[in-house]
């Protein structure tokens, strides 16, 4: 049985490789879709992929995921800082939650270095560049036992 990942990213990252490429990088948010889905594809597991500049639906994206998620793979980006609904809504869903930041947060602003997610996330990566993200999904496919 496939395994599903939801891979949910929070507000501007629809502008990934346009907005300040010194910090998030020349990649953009369908590169990083495609690769999850390639490497989601060699480790057995499905994604379904969103972004939204909107905290509700974000929220939502958590509650569906309740009914057909193995996993989360989330970047708040500036959510992360001020959420305390997404905190909640995670802390609603029972499976494995893993936060990603593509930049190191704990290098920049004071502002960034404290997470409401991390108060629920089974993992945080930070500073690897969108890399962070498939470093992620391979940490959960260990999580929920995936086939590959
Ligand atoms: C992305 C953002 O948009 C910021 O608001 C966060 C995060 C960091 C990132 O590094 O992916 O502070």
């Amino acid at each position: 049985m496939t395994r599903l990942i939801y891979v949910l990213n929070g507000p501007n990252l629809n502008l990934l490789g346009k907005r300040q490429p010194e910090i998030y990088g020349h990649e953009t948010l369908a590169d990083v879709e495609r690769d999850c889905r390639a490497l989601a594809g060699e480790l057995g597991l499905g994604v379904r992929f969103h972004q939204s500049n909107r905290e509700y639906e974000i929220i939502d994206w958590v509650h569906a995921a309740r009914e057909d998620a193995a996993g989360i793979v989330i970047n708040p980006a500036a959510f992360t800082h001020t959420s305390v609904a997404i905190l909640d809504a995670l802390n609603a869903f029972d499976g494995p939650v893993i936060e990603v930041h593509i930049s190191n947060v704990h290098k920049r602003e004071a502002f960034r270095h404290h997470s409401f997610v991390s108060g629920r996330a089974d993992g945080v990566i930070a500073g690897f560049g969108t890399q962070g993200y498939l470093l992620a999904l391979r940490r959960l496919a260990h999580l929920v036992g995936a086939a590959a």
